[in-house]
């Protein structure tokens, strides 16, 4: 949908004419997967996939938000109503409500009403953070409406907050930064520990990441996620026996190696090495990245997947059938999951003149393997929310 569309769809359902309208990404991660919430690094960056939001001011107190994504009526609250939704078809309106009561809660001034209607062309449940993307948007069209002295680094943490504490999602903060920080044609890559990040030019030179799309709806807060948050804490414990630490993230592969007999359960050490050692393949993918060395980056991408099936054990046949797919493929330097996991999205890194044929033969095994199709899309990198 284009922005008249858009201002029209608007128009339509609340009978005035929208104020402005804005977007925010979605995101995509090259590497470092479930390293976030344990302290390590994550190299993400955002794409031109994302979600479109009109917005108008009511002269009542009431919030009124429609989704074009959602089947259904719009879910409408009071300005002052600071509970989560319950009901199932209602809960969707928590990224938005969360941002929302934070906000009021940290003490900006939001005191008039307001329509917003918002449409994603980011598949739901895609694993490409549909979740964050809204979440930054409605921090963004907040700041931008009710004229919030707020810094982009705080929505981005107040969109980490609303999806712990008002979801419900035990998540690291890497979506809500990806999108909320996200510079066109860079990776960022981020430190989860100390939130020291840096830029990366994403340089792929003839190479380009497709995404591939499982077309398979997650519930991440529904599933295993917060399993996993807890599995990793727990083996963080055991090692608190003999070593001084907090996260996983503060460990290298060796250290790791010489105290693991302290976690003592077989499924809680390959929990902890999967965060370990994909915290070191990203410190060595984005060095491999700068240094040129694609095939390098494409090995280490592949190592990823490999650690998320065996180890971490968040993959699944149509991930796992998008994966091995695409390493069979001309031209194509890695492929892995991406995000946290069980369905979602794939990506691959593929020679651009050899995009079409992976897109067709990747899509031709998954069919005959899944039963339904996936979907293809070029990645774009793109900035973080604006208006449009
Ligand atoms: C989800 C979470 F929201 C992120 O914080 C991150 O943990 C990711 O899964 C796995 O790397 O997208």
């Amino acid at each position: 949908m284009d922005k008249a569309e858009l201002l029209a769809k608007y128009q339509d359902l609340f009978q005035v004419p929208g104020d402005d309208v804005f977007f925010s990404p979605g995101r995509i991660n090259v590497i470092g997967e479930h390293t976030d919430y344990n302290g390590g690094h994550v190299f993400p960056c955002a794409i031109s996939l994302g979600t479109y939001g009109v917005f108008g001011k009511r002269d009542d107190q009431e919030v009124h938000l429609y989704s074009g994504n959602m089947e259904g009526d719009e879910v409408v609250f009071d300005l002052n109503d600071d509970q989560p939704e319950t009901d199932d078809d209602r809960k969707w309106a928590n990224y938005f409500k969360g941002m929302l009561v934070y906000l009021k809660q940290g003490g900006f001034t939001i005191d008039q009403g307001f329509n917003l209607y918002v449409y994603g062309n980011l598949p739901y449940g895609a694993g490409l953070s549909s979740s964050a993307s809204i979440e930054l948007l409605m921090g963004n069209v907040l700041k931008d409406e009710y004229k919030l002295e707020i810094e982009q680094l705080d929505l981005v943490k107040l969109g980490q907050k609303t999806e712990n504490d008002f979801v419900g999602l035990n998540s690291g903060i890497m979506d809500q930064f990806a999108v909320g920080m996200s510079k066109k044609d860079n990776a960022i890559f981020l430190d989860c520990n100390t939130l020291e990040y840096e830029y990366l030019p994403l340089n792929l030179g003839d190479y380009e990441i497709v995404i591939m799309s499982t077309n398979k709806k997650h519930s991440l807060a529904g599933s295993a996620y917060n399993d996993r948050v807890a599995e990793c804490g727990e083996a963080v414990k055991r090692l608190q026996q003999k070593l001084d630490i907090q996260t996983l993230g503060e460990l290298d592969e060796h250290t790791f190696d010489e105290y693991s007999y302290l976690i003592n359960d077989e499924l809680l050490i390959k929990r902890a090495r999967h965060a370990v050692l994909e915290n070191g393949r990203t410190l060595r993918a984005t060095k491999a990245m700068q240094d040129g060395d694609l095939k390098k980056l494409g090995r280490l991408i592949n190592a990823s997947h490999v650690s998320l099936h065996y180890d971490y054990e968040v993959s699944g046949t149509e991930l796992d059938t998008l994966a091995e797919a695409a390493w069979a493929q001309p031209g194509v330097l890695g492929a892995r999951m991406i995000g946290g996991g069980f369905a979602g999205s794939a990506i691959a890194i593929v020679k651009k003149d050899q995009a079409e044929n992976l897109k067709q033969a990747v899509g031709k095994i998954y069919r005959d393997k899944v039963g339904y199709d996936a979907s293809f899309y070029d990645a774009e990198i793109v900035d973080g929310p604006h208006k449009i």
